[in-house]
């Protein structure tokens, strides 16, 4: 059994964040698939014994059982020496980005991707919503990485793992990407890592079809 287990599927941009994480650190990992689109993590039974939460990503490590991908993240640089804050006021920047990411960033385009590029329900309210709350972040994000690398600092951190999880699908979502140059400019950074790998390559899809 491998020292990280990784409870997560392809599609999921929130356990690609973990995945990433893993796979930049070399890390002995392995996912634990979940089967999403069949309602794994609504089955009472996974609620209890692997996340009342109902969401992955969970990640097992020494006996331990750890969710949201943030605290994940925040964990792994700490056991893993890498990606982590230098100091105090740096730690506190990338949680504030983090939140961000959680709070909005991810939420709303993550949502909107569920909707209109995985399910295909074509144009709703509630996609046109979530586009335009999207957008308005997508913005904010554009502003901060204006002059800058990355999210905090002049390197790589957990923040920008957090924040770039749904960057590199490309299911459609009606947001044109060309919109945003500093972040597209701010994922080649990233996808230039040594040892970095799109989400389907480091985990296989749940949907069928
Ligand atoms: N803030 C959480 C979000 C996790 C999340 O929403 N995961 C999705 C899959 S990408 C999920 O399991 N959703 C199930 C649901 O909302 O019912 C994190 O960052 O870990």
């Amino acid at each position: 059994m491998a020292e990280f287990r990784l409870h997560g599927f392809g599609e999921s941009g929130n356990a690609y964040k973990v995945a990433l994480m893993l796979e930049l650190c070399g890390a002995d990992w392995e996912l634990v698939p979940v089967a999403f689109f069949q309602g794994a993590t609504r089955a009472e039974s996974w609620r209890q014994s692997v996340n009342e939460m109902g969401e992955v990503p969970v990640l097992e490590h020494r006996g331990e059982v750890l969710t949201q991908s943030g605290v994940i993240l925040d964990y792994l640089a700490t056991v893993l020496g890498k990606f982590g804050a230098r100091g105090e006021q740096e730690g506190r920047e990338i949680w504030r980005w983090i939140l961000f990411d959680n709070h909005k960033f991810t939420s709303f385009y993550a949502t909107l991707r569920f909707l209109y590029g995985l399910q295909k329900t074509g144009e709703t309210p509630v996609t046109e919503f979530l586009r335009g709350r999207a957008k308005a972040t997508f913005g904010i994000f554009e502003k901060h990485l204006e002059g800058r690398r990355f999210v905090v600092g002049d390197r790589l951190t957990i923040a920008d793992l957090s924040l770039c999880g749904y960057a590199y699908y490309d299911e459609e979502t009606g947001i044109n990407r060309a919109d945003f140059p500093n972040i597209e400019a701010w994922k080649a950074r990233i996808a230039a890592t040594p040892g970095w790998k799109h989400p389907y390559e480091l985990m296989p899809r749940a949907a069928i079809g």
